[in-house]
């Protein structure tokens, strides 16, 4: 449990005084069941690049269990959970994120989804309860991969790429660059001395991958900034998950979609845990724009890159920049 006393906090982002957000009602809804899904899925990534999946057919045991794992994982002495870090970027991290300043209250296991290249660490993560903790992950992780090739192949669908597995195949690509976080927000009583300000649990940015697949527990933070700028709660829901377009998504979309920026508020009396799978491609895929969502005419709005540039760009970068800017053409 991570514990900290009051001036401590400085250290940490405070947001001015705001009215509370009130939970906002407007977040896409998408029926994995229903016939026009497809359609829904493209308007809410175009209009938010963020939507709640419903009926995604994961079961809700898997989310329970890798919970329950996770809790006991973040409950163990400090001393413990620092065997399992520095994240380098995988393994166990606590209030720094990345390596160029960024601290957020929380605290966080970053893995590696290919289960051949768990790294070494992982033997710590693990720990002695190595056999439960691991199956719950790898169980959740094929459960959530599986759902995820299905809504890209929406996805591509409803753009009208006849390339049903244009995006699907960098994810199921045995060299796909994915990985997978385990988020712990612990509670933070003293925010309420804050004079109304807020404590950042996780910093505002947009996910660098194809697309982010977040589920939490019931505990609210979480949110969003809309396309005029405006930042809104969104509702917690333990049983559904909530989809991000990241920015090579945006690229591979030519701008059509757009990666949303996001972040995470610390509450004052409930832990939050999240559980992200993040999708990304190989490391030497080129980033660039689907031809065939370039009519004639359509120029790229980006310079092509590998996946590779991107991330050799992205951990040199904060939290909060604009990692695109640069590969922007105009
Ligand atoms: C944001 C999305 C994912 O959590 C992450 C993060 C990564 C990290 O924690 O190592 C980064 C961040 C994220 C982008 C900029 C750099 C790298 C922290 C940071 C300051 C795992 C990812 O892929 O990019």
């Amino acid at each position: 449990m991570v514990v900290l006393s009051q001036p401590a906090l400085n250290q940490f982002l405070l947001l001015k005084p705001c009215k509370p957000t009130p939970l906002f009602t407007g977040i896409p809804v998408v029926d994995l069941t229903l016939p026009d899904a497809k359609t829904h899925i493209v308007n809410a990534c175009r209009d938010f690049g963020f939507f709640k999946l419903v009926n995604h057919g994961v079961p809700f045991a898997f989310m329970a269990n890798l919970e329950h794992q996770a809790l006991e994982f973040f409950n163990k002495p400090q001393s413990e959970k620092d065997r399992a870090g520095p994240p380098d970027p995988f393994g166990y991290g606590s209030k720094r994120i990345g390596s160029n300043g960024d601290v957020g209250w929380v605290e966080y296991l970053l893995l590696n989804t290919n289960p051949d290249v768990f790294s070494p660490k992982s033997r710590f993560v693990f720990q002695e309860n190595p056999q439960n903790f691991r199956v719950a992950v790898e169980e959740y992780i094929g459960a959530v991969k599986n759902m995820c090739y299905v809504v890209l192949e929406m996805m591509a669908e409803g753009l009208g790429v006849a390339q049903r597995n244009a995006f699907s195949r960098l994810l199921k690509d045995e060299k796909s660059d994915s990985c997978f976080r385990l988020n712990h927000y612990p509670p933070c009583p003293e925010v309420q001395t804050l004079n109304g300000r807020n404590l950042v649990g996780f910093g505002e940015h947009t996910d660098p991958q194809i697309i982010s697949v977040l589920r939490s527990n019931s505990t609210s933070g979480l949110q969003i900034c809309l396309r005029d700028g405006t930042w809104v709660s969104v509702p917690p829901d333990q049983t559904s998950f909530f989809i991000n377009v990241g920015d090579t998504l945006q690229v591979m979309t030519n701008g059509r979609f757009k990666s949303v920026k996001h972040r995470v508020l610390a509450d004052t009396s409930k832990s939050r845990l999240s559980m992200i799978y993040f999708g990304g491609p190989p490391l030497s895929e080129n980033i660039a724009p689907l031809p065939s969502l370039m009519p004639k005419g359509e120029e790229s709005l980006y310079k092509e890159f590998t996946w590779w540039e991107y991330k050799k760009a992205m951990y040199t970068s904060r939290l909060a920049d604009d990692r695109l800017g640069p590969f922007e053409k105009f």
